[in-house]
């Protein structure tokens, strides 16, 4: 495991562009901007959790709900995107403009001691780099704030998967390159490479609020890097669900981060290996990790 993360660490350092996130978020038509990490947390009112850039590369990482910005913070806003089942929230990966004046001072320690963390993290990239990598699955999950979200650090086992995709072997149906009608490379067959290959902001990654009963629930989406080592790349944000929905999911639909996953799950272990012969068969078969979708409609 060490000598494959010191070979990321010297990538990332040539490329120091490589890594990114969550920058934006369109709920129901309405934009709302994501929690810049490159911009002093102090006048950021956003919906988003503050969240590093830079990949966690350990599935059990102590702040892997919600990045390791978040319990980090200083402050969190209260913040919260008003929605209602069958709302649409789409996520956007395109980094905005980096702040030119005044310099903005970078997080000197963003380091969770003895847990891989890059140091010194990644710098602002800008609209140009945008999400870079493909290998490996999309998913998003919500959890019940039991009261309002900025006062819940997302600990304790609450979280619920309402979203995922992994690979698929005959590619994705209805899947073009972004301004064209032809169909993505047959190559392109993580969603990922979907979403990169749309390169757009309106509709790449988008999902829908499920039938949940109200209150106040965070939204976590996740991209899972397995190319060059496992890399988690999840971030938050806080939303009110309003409406008339009744659904909640039961408890064997329930996980807690960390420990829903773990390195050796189906749809984990091969991170790092995926152009070893042996090994990079077996995405053929993907398993998604963590626990299956649930779908109130379905239940
Ligand atoms: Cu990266």
């Amino acid at each position: 495991m060490k000598p494959i993360s010191l070979i990321v660490s010297a990538a990332a350092i040539s490329k120091v562009y490589g890594h990114g996130g969550l920058y934006n978020y369109t709920i129901d038509g309405v934009e709302y901007p994501g929690h810049y990490p490159w911009l002093p947390e102090e006048g950021q009112v956003s919906i988003q959790r503050r969240w590093w850039p830079d990949p966690i590369y350990r599935a059990d990482h102590p702040y892997l709900a919600c990045n390791r910005g978040n319990p980090l913070a200083t402050s969190i806003t209260k913040l919260h995107a008003t929605v209602r089942p069958g709302s649409e929230v789409i996520a956007s990966y395109y980094p905005p403009l980096c702040p030119t004046s005044p310099p903005v001072p970078f997080p000197k320690t963003p380091s969770v001691p003895n847990y891989d963390e890059e140091d010194p993290p990644m710098k602002c990239s800008g609209p140009e780099y945008t999400w870079v990598h493909s290998q490996g699955p999309m998913m998003v999950y919500m959890a019940d704030c039991q009261g309002p979200c900025d006062e819940w650090d997302g600990t304790g086992k609450r979280w619920f998967k309402i979203w995922e995709a992994g690979y698929n072997p005959k590619g994705w149906e209805g899947a073009y390159e972004y301004g064209t009608d032809k169909p993505i490379s047959t190559k392109d067959r993580w969603w990922q490479d979907y979403v990169i290959e749309r390169g757009d902001t309106t509709g790449a990654w988008n999902i829908t609020i499920p039938n949940l009963k109200p209150g106040n629930y965070l939204i976590r989406h996740e991209l899972i890097n397995l190319e060059a080592s496992l890399q988690f790349y999840p971030e938050c944000a806080q939303l009110e669900v309003i409406g008339d929905g009744d659904a909640i999911p039961s408890e064997d639909y329930l996980v807690e981060f960390p420990g829903a996953y773990s390195a050796d799950d189906p749809g984990l272990w091969m991170a790092g290996e995926l152009y070893n012969p042996k090994v990079g068969h077996s995405i053929f078969n993907y398993t998604i990790p963590g626990p299956k979708v649930w779908d109130p409609s379905k239940a």
